[in-house]
């Protein structure tokens, strides 16, 4: 038998593979992203929202293969709206994806082509089906760090145009120490 060539702690999601890549995202590099501009511009622009480990057995475009990460989200808000990745639809808009919750809590926000918008609960074991273009964003709503695997094609690329603004169509903010889902252009 071959030894095994890559390792994943389904307790937390922490990989260990030959060539693992890793990037991470400074509130500095989110301009725009969260509402509360007044807000992100008080804070230091070097502090890190969140971290990913990828990994990438096929080139990046390859056509019918797989990509596999974790994410980690630090707990924070920006005013009162819970850190979150950038998020994006995928560059060829048709791929699917899963993303997989190991630790802390969070909601998967998502909008599809017509513009509906809706939030899955993450929690440790929550398995997450993100059907071809849906628009995937991950908002950590706990006071400890929220990391979560996902899978997606090789050749899906990121098409981050829906991420600023009002493109989601929602924001998930806390009211009274509880996280709220709130649609975007309805109420104030
Ligand atoms: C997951 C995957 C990656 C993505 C990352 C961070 O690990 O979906 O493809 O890059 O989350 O999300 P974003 O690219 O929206 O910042
Ligand atoms: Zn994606």
């Amino acid at each position: 038998m071959n030894p095994v060539f890559a390792f994943v702690n389904w307790a937390d999601g922490a990989m260990q593979v030959p060539g693992l890549r890793s990037s991470e995202k400074k509130l500095g590099q989110l301009k725009g992203i969260f509402r509360d501009q007044e807000a992100w511009r008080k804070l230091d622009p070097e502090t890190i929202v969140y971290r990913v480990w990828w990994w990438e057995p096929v080139a990046s475009g390859t056509e019918g293969g797989l990509f596999w990460g974790t994410t980690e989200i630090q707990p924070g808000r920006v005013g009162n709206e819970y850190y979150m990745t950038h998020g994006h639809r995928h560059l060829i808009r048709n791929r699917a994806e899963f993303y997989g919750t190991t630790v802390g809590t969070g909601k998967l926000v998502l909008r599809d082509e017509n513009g509906n918008t809706w939030a899955e609960e993450m929690t440790p074991g929550s398995l997450h089906y993100i059907a071809g273009n849906v628009a995937h964003r991950v908002v950590n709503i706990g006071s400890m760090p929220l990391r979560f695997v996902a899978c997606w094609p090789s050749d899906a690329g990121h098409d981050y145009e829906i991420a600023g603004g009002q493109g989601f169509g929602a924001q998930v903010i806390e009211e009274h120490g509880n996280p709220v889902f709130k649609a975007l252009g309805t109420t104030a």
